[in-house]
């Protein structure tokens, strides 16, 4: 029996130290590394059967070549080489007539590993070698990140640990009793403090309702709600005159745009009462400190990446930055400093390439033809489950023209349109690097048991294709090891490989003491860069199309993270399923009684772009005018064969290209209810496959 350290490669910001207990060749036990200060012992309600969906019935153990239509899910397997042959063949050929910018490389969220998955962009070196587009990471951070960056120079904020310093807690837009739970510890023990926190979101989310107070602004109206609560703060002189003089640039210009944002017309943009705007300004005004956690939920909206760089100004007015527990935190992410050049090797690419966004993916497949986009290479992503305009993703998808490889752990929506599927190893099964975009700690994954059936990670996926396309470049034959070594040197590599992992910050970190890294190494409240970049130098607010009233979709829709599943991971588990039920839309009462609805209907949710079927559950925990649902659901385990994205618009956020899946409009009807006969038919009809299976696994 031995126990080996690993890490979750999942995207979330906790980035879990776990252990594997193994006894004769079989990962028997999973838990949270009871020593690390972050994990402190603890995964969560998905991770904690990790093992389970390692075993599951319906993992992918077999290279598989399609027989049926795109999109029927209908294959046969084939071997190994087989399959690189082809792929190999097809890319040379689709580079050799359109140019290798009509090979795209589609990487999604599945893994952050440093090796295996994106924090790396695994496969990178073949792509510059093949010189394939480049693909532009927009779905999840994007807008928050660069707007943040204006501010402060990084988006790398407030170390989440010192939340236990703070006095006053403002959750933004962020939920992390669902999202990230690890951090809650460090809040709920403020709270014992006596620390009041707040949660700010039109959601009444399982956080907000451990907060001291809710407040539920329109969605995208945050920018507008933080410039009222400066402009109390300005009211009262709290402003830190000495911090703005020494650290900040711009400050008369923002005070300016402040003047102009007075509580009673930032009530009437947030569609918050003017007097709750008031307490809360001179609550903010008078604790020192306050730590702003805002995640990446808030800005996934047309004015996301504004109101984060919004966000991160607060604390450059009272002063938060220069203490323990004040400031803000969007993520950790970029103080990780690894050698990615050394496996990135973007020296090998020729000339320079397009990049393609993938929130864009149904209009680059569809509408782009310099060069069209002739073949796809999906891997760690579900973009059939996760990409916006879901009906023009399955359009794309389907063309005939298009060669589509998807690499994958399991069946998904997306898998049923590949030409040829890859089957992929799971964490337990390969060795990674792995961070936490929410703490400070570098982990080594150490692979415990071999991969199931034929799985392959995704290096050795990779150096098996060049192999075929006769590519002879040292970097794209380099072992999973050779790369991890670079990334981190021999020594931290050695050291991980028996500690598991390391902190790499200073306890109780506390950033930007020495500046900021902005060009003129201060808090910028005035940004240069912003205006070289086409944008306003000075925070402000852009409103986002949910905030708009708009007569034939009056409701805006926000399908934010589920308890149950990680993006569309675990959407196919069959206990997690059972917990999660099938998609749900919560309605405000009098929105609900507008339209003749009651909890237990199924409803049809619809706008311009598409229409998903689920249950009406009808509760104050959502502010009038907005519907809750959730993202995730796979597409062929649920009614209707849709989830909320086929409502989601590829519009871009103001900031990157970032998605904005938050800011979306819909119109709700009911389509049934939910009796007897209906659930049981449903159920008969609907029941996810291997479900059997599984639970006759967990029986024995
Ligand atoms: N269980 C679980 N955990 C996850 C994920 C998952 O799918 N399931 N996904 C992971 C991923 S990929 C990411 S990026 C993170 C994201 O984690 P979060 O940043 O927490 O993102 P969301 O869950 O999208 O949204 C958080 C909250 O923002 C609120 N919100 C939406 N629009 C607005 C707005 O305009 N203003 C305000 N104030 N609030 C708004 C939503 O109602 C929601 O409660 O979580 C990760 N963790
Ligand atoms: N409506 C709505 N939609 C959203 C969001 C939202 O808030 N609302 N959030 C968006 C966000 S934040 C994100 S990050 C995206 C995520 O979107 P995607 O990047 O598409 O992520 P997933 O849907 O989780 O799909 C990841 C897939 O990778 C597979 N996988 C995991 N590990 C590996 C591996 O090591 N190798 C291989 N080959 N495959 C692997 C998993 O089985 C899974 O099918 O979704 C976005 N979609
Ligand atoms: S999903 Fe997040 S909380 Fe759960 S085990 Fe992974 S890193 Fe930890
Ligand atoms: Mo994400």
């Amino acid at each position: 029996m031995a126990d080996v350290f690993g890490a979750c490669p999942l995207d979330c910001p906790d980035g879990c130290s776990w252990v594997v207990t193994v006894e004769d060749g079989k990962a028997t036990r999973l838990r949270g590394n009871r020593d690390h200060p972050y994990t402190a012992g603890a995964l969560c309600a998905k991770v904690n059967g990790y093992l389970e969906h390692v075993q599951a019935d319906d993992r992918l153990l077999y290279p598989l070549r399609r027989v049926g239509a795109k999109g029927e899910g209908k294959f046969e397997r084939i071997s190994w080489d087989e399959a690189t042959k082809t792929i190999a063949e097809r890319l040379l050929a689709v580079r050799d007539e359109f140019g290798g910018e009509a090979i795209w490389p589609f990487q999604g969220t599945g893994s952050l590993g440093w090796v295996q998955g994106l924090e790396g962009s695994a496969g990178r070196p073949l792509w510059n070698v093949l010189g394939a587009s480049r693909h532009e990471m927009t779905a999840c951070s994007v807008a928050g990140r660069i707007g943040a960056s204006y501010t402060t120079g990084t988006a790398a904020g407030m170390d989440p640990e010192t939340f236990v310093d703070s006095k006053l807690i403002l959750l933004w837009g962020t939920n992390p009793l669902t999202s990230g739970h690890h951090v809650f510890k460090f809040m709920r023990e403020a709270q014992k403090r006596g620390a009041y926190v707040v949660s700010i979101d039109p959601i009444k989310t399982r956080t907000a309702e451990r907060a001291d107070e809710w407040l539920a602004p329109l969605p995208g109206s945050d920018a507008a709600l933080a410039l009222g609560l400066l402009h109390v703060v300005l009211e009262l002189g709290a402003e830190d005159r000495e911090y703005i003089a020494q650290n900040t640039v711009g400050f008369d210009e923002f005070k300016d745009r402040i003047l102009q944002f007075p509580p009673a017309r930032v009530a009437e943009l947030t569609g918050l009462p003017e007097e709750r705007i008031r307490a809360f300004g001179e609550r903010l005004a008078t604790t020192r400190p306050t730590g702003i956690r805002c995640t990446q939920g808030m800005q996934r909206h047309a004015g996301g990446g504004a109101a984060l760089r919004m966000l991160y100004a607060i604390p450059g007015i009272t002063g938060d930055w220069q203490y323990p527990g004040g400031g803000a935190s969007y993520s950790t992410s970029g103080r990780f400093t690894p050698n990615l050049d050394g496996i990135l090797r973007d020296d090998l690419l020729e000339t320079p390439v397009r990049s393609l966004n993938m929130v864009r993916l149904a209009d680059e497949l569809l509408n782009q033809d310099d060069p069209p986009v002739k073949a796809l290479v999906v891997y760690q992503a579900n973009p059939m489950g996760s990409n916006p305009d879901q009906r023009r993703v399955r359009e794309g998808l389907m063309r005939e023209d298009l060669f589509t490889v998807v690499m994958e752990q399991f069946p998904t929506d997306t898998v049923d349109y590949a030409d040829i599927v890859l089957p992929s190893t799971m964490q337990t099964e390969h060795l990674d690097v792995n961070d936490g975009y929410g703490h400070s700690y570098i982990h080594l994954n150490r692979p415990a048991v071999a991969p199931r059936g034929e799985a392959l990670s995704t290096l050795e996926t990779f150096r098996r294709i060049a192999k075929a396309m006769d590519l002879h470049e040292p970097a794209l034959h380099a072992s999973d090891e050779e790369v991890a070594r670079t990334l981190l040197g021999d020594d931290l590599f050695e050291e991980l490989w028996e500690t598991g992992w390391k902190r790499y910050l200073p306890e109780r970190f506390v950033p930007f003491t020495d500046g900021f890294p902005t060009p003129s190494g201060k808090l910028e409240f005035y940004s240069e860069r912003a205006a070289e970049d086409g944008l306003d130098p000075i925070p402000g607010y852009t409103p986002s199309q949910a905030t708009r009233p708009d007569d034939d979709h009056p409701l805006a829709l926000i399908a934010p993270a589920s308890h149950w599943f990680l993006n569309t991971i675990f959407a196919n588990k069959p206990d997690l399923m059972a917990k999660a039920g099938g998609p749900r839309v919560t309605l405000h009462p009098s929105d609900a009684a507008a339209r003749g609805l009651e909890t237990g209907d199924v409803a049809r949710v619809f706008n311009a772009r598409g229409e998903f079927l689920a249950d009406v559950l009808v509760a104050d925990s959502v502010r009038e005018g907005v519907v809750a649902s959730t993202k995730g659901h796979w597409l062929k385990h649920v009614r209707g064969g849709a989830n909320v994205n086929a409502t989601t618009d590829e519009r871009d956020s103001d900031m990157g290209g970032g998605a904005v899946y938050h800011d979306n409009r819909v119109e709700i009807e009911r389509a049934g209810s939910v009796n007897q006969d209906d659930q049981q038919r449903d159920q008969a009809r609907f029941a996810p496959r291997g479900r059997t299976a599984a639970v006759q696994l967990r029986a024995r």
